[in-house]
């Protein structure tokens, strides 16, 4: 074996090691190729095993030319693996970029329901005339809910089929009027308070009756408060509502908690009674929209305050009809049935 060869083959044992480097798609690849290179199979070890058949004198030489032929090729497998790595490196990270800058999906975000609305609303008006919103519970007694607002046991309302019982004595409450009852109980006069919430009535349904609706009840006493106080409240409340030139209108009515007693009736805001065919108005130019009167004597001393001293006016309202008047809803169902594509339409959301 000649010192010559030795150089030949390991050069050419290089070339090949070097091609197949450069070949290599993938740093995988590589690592499959480094024992095939490099290995005791590889090529450069297998010339190593040959020098024992050169000249003594020249075996260190000889050696050394493999050696470095063997180093090269491990210096340029880590070139090429770190160069590959690299590449796919940023192939991936340009495969899993996300452009932050792009519009997201739209969020469904939740809506105030237009009953809340509404209620929102009233609420708003009577709070900025100083009014404080009392709250109670809906399940009640007969005294609070009957015979503390003047309504005796053989009233129609207390028939069966008005109330809901939940035990002898114990109902659900029909209309918020007891709240009022215990906030004159625990409060002295002045009191001007709003009573919102939920009410029951055995009742069928229909598009415009729910056996389950909200009502806004408001409640003022002091001394010295007349019929012109509740007309002068209820206008501009009326006027805030449902527009500051409306005329309004009190016909005089009957409930056994108020003396005297009146329905408030504001003009009609979508035709002002220029139209026999309106849809809202039904041609009348009114819309009844209030229940109201002077809260009655025998209530007054039900709650230990003296009718000679002190007076007060009360009125009650439907939400559910005001928010229908407000949005033009024709089916008191709509509210109760949480479907989004109704409920989304009253995009409001605080
Ligand atoms: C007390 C004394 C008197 C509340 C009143 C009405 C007239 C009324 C209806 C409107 C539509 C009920 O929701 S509705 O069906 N309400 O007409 N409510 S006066 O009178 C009171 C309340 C509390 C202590």
């Amino acid at each position: 074996m000649e010192l010559e060869q030795i150089k030949t083959e390991a050069l050419q044992a290089e070339k090949a090691a070097l091609d197949a480097l450069a070949a290599a798609k993938s740093a995988a690849e590589i690592e499959r190729l480094k024992p095939e290179i490099l290995g005791k199979k590889g090529a450069l070890r297998q010339l190593m095993r040959l020098l024992g058949q050169i000249d003594a004198t020249l075996r260190p030489t000889a050696g050394a030319i493999i050696n470095e032929a063997a180093a090269r090729v491990e210096s340029a497998c880590e070139t090429r693996l770190q160069e590959l790595r690299e590449r796919e490196l940023e192939a991936r990270l340009a495969a899993e970029r996300i452009d932050v800058t792009l519009p997201s999906p739209s969020r469904r975000v939740g809506l105030l329901h237009p009953l809340t609305l509404t209620l929102r609303e009233i609420e708003r008006i009577f709070v900025s005339m100083g009014y404080s919103v009392a709250t109670g519970p809906e399940v009640e007694t007969e005294y609070y809910n009957f015979d503390a607002l003047n309504i005796p046991p053989d009233h129609p309302a207390r028939d069966m089929h008005d109330t809901f019982f939940l035990a002898p004595g114990t109902i659900l409450r029909t209309h918020t009027s007891p709240v009022q009852i215990r906030y004159m109980k625990s409060h002295h006069p002045p009191i001007a308070i709003i009573a919102p919430g939920r009410v029951y009535r055995v009742d069928d349904i229909d598009a415009t009756h729910s056996p389950v609706f909200h009502q806004v009840e408001g409640l003022l006493v002091d001394r010295d408060v007349s019929f012109a106080h509740l007309k002068g409240t209820l206008t501009e409340f009326l006027h805030a509502m449902f527009g500051k030139d409306l005329a309004t209108r009190f016909r005089p009515s009957y409930f056994p908690f108020t003396e005297p007693s009146a329905e408030v009736d504001v003009q009609c805001f979508a035709c002002r009674g220029k139209n026999a065919e309106c849809r809202i108005c039904k041609g009348t130019g009114w819309i009844e929209v209030l229940g109201s009167g002077m809260v009655h004597p025998n209530v007054l001393s039900h709650v230990g305050l003296d009718p000679k001293e002190f007076s007060g006016f009360a009125f009650g309202l439907g939400v559910e009809r005001f928010a229908m008047l407000r949005y033009g809803i024709t089916n008191i169902r709509c509210f109760y049935e949480n479907d989004i594509r109704f409920l989304r339409q009253f995009a409001q959301r605080w």
